[in-house]
């Protein structure tokens, strides 16, 4: 047996860590080989909760659960962690403004960059869940300046399976054969799931579907108001499905991509497609089983870049918000 993985998931009494919590312990998100130590962190209120999904957890008798460590303290929390998924945030409450939220969110993602940059192993890899991710993520990157910028990742995975979904659905498809849908910016309404690249069975997918309005119509607000919609069907927002996207984020950065395809996940903008540095973007992603690269030579229609340049407007204004907590 390998030695196992320590895996830290703040939020963990939350929805999403309902559902995320059992898939890593089964050996979804790394492997039927691959023991791990979840080290569970939440506020001090939600301890007493946060107690009886331990108990569920033990009581699932995982094989490859190797230890559980919950708690409140973040320096405990994140000691020794490989991977650190910030799940945990403040969800927003009637009244309150975008820069309100971003605010509140801002100074947990402060702390928590800094008490990963103090405790975590050497080769921590972090993914930001909690909204809004790709703002948290770039707060706590930049409050943990030891930790290398290549390890820092927002979470955008749910947004592309929810676009293969569509595609899918429209052309009569198997999800599987859907490939190439790269969501583009940031994890919000702004966001842009690029169908002109986006391939059903090896062919361009606007020549499998043949209907330019339905992409531009139906397809991207479907896509970028999902979220809205299950809030409105089921009263609370997604979470099982969010949780399988933690899971697919991480496997796509910890195994080889497929031949010619690649997946969405926000990463620190290095200038590529002339998205400005240091910005939490999502791109088009490669992985070769450890090393990723954002994918170069992508082509954009003019209608594509027009929808990028909204995004990473968005991006920089979300940014200018809480320029204050962020270090010089
Ligand atoms: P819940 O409100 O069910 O759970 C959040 C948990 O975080 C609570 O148990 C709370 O006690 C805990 N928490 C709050 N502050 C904390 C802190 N400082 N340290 C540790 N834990 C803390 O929300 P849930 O449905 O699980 O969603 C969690 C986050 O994921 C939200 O911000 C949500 O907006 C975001 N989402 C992000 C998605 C994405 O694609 N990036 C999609 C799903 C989801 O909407």
């Amino acid at each position: 047996m390998k030695p196992p993985l320590r895996v830290a998931v703040t939020g963990a009494a939350g929805q999403i860590g309902y559902s995320l919590l059992f898939r890593i312990a089964s050996g979804s998100m790394f492997g039927a080989d691959q023991p791990v130590i979840l080290h569970l962190i939440e506020i001090e209120p939600a301890l007493p909760v946060l107690g009886g999904v331990v108990m569920e957890l033990q009581d699932c008798a995982f094989p490859l659960l190797a230890g559980i460590k919950p708690t409140a303290s973040l320096d405990e929390g994140f000691k020794d962690v490989d991977w650190a998924l910030l799940v945990g945030s403040v969800p927003r409450k009637a009244g309150m403004e975008r820069k309100d939220l971003l605010g509140i969110n801002g100074r947990i993602f402060t702390g928590q960059g800094q008490a990963i940059a103090r405790n975590a192993s050497p080769g921590v890899r972090v993914l930001v869940v909690g909204n809004p991710c790709n703002t948290n993520c770039l707060i706590a990157m930049n409050n943990a300046p030891k930790v290398p910028r290549d390890r820092w990742f927002a979470m955008t995975m749910l947004d592309q399976n929810r676009a293969v979904a569509q595609v899918a659905q429209k052309a009569g498809a198997e999800t599987a054969a859907v490939t190439n849908l790269a969501v583009w910016g940031n994890h919000s309404s702004t966001m842009y799931p690029d169908f002109y690249n986006a391939r059903v069975g090896g062919r361009p997918a606007i020549d499998v579907v043949k209907d330019d309005p339905w992409f531009k119509g139906t397809f991207l607000p479907t896509v970028q108001q999902r979220g809205t919609a299950i809030i409105k069907a089921r009263g609370l927002s997604s979470a099982a499905s969010a949780a399988n996207a933690v899971v697919d984020t991480v496997r796509a950065l910890t195994t080889a991509t497929r031949e010619g395809d690649w997946f969405s996940v926000a990463v620190c903008s290095d200038g590529s497609y002339g998205i400005e540095k240091g910005l939490m973007f999502s791109f088009p992603v490669r992985c070769d089983g450890s090393k990723w690269a954002i994918v170069q030579g992508v082509k954009l229609t003019d209608f594509s870049k027009a929808r990028i340049a909204a995004t990473e407007a968005e991006l920089k204004e979300e940014r200018d918000l809480v320029s204050e907590l962020l270090p010089k």
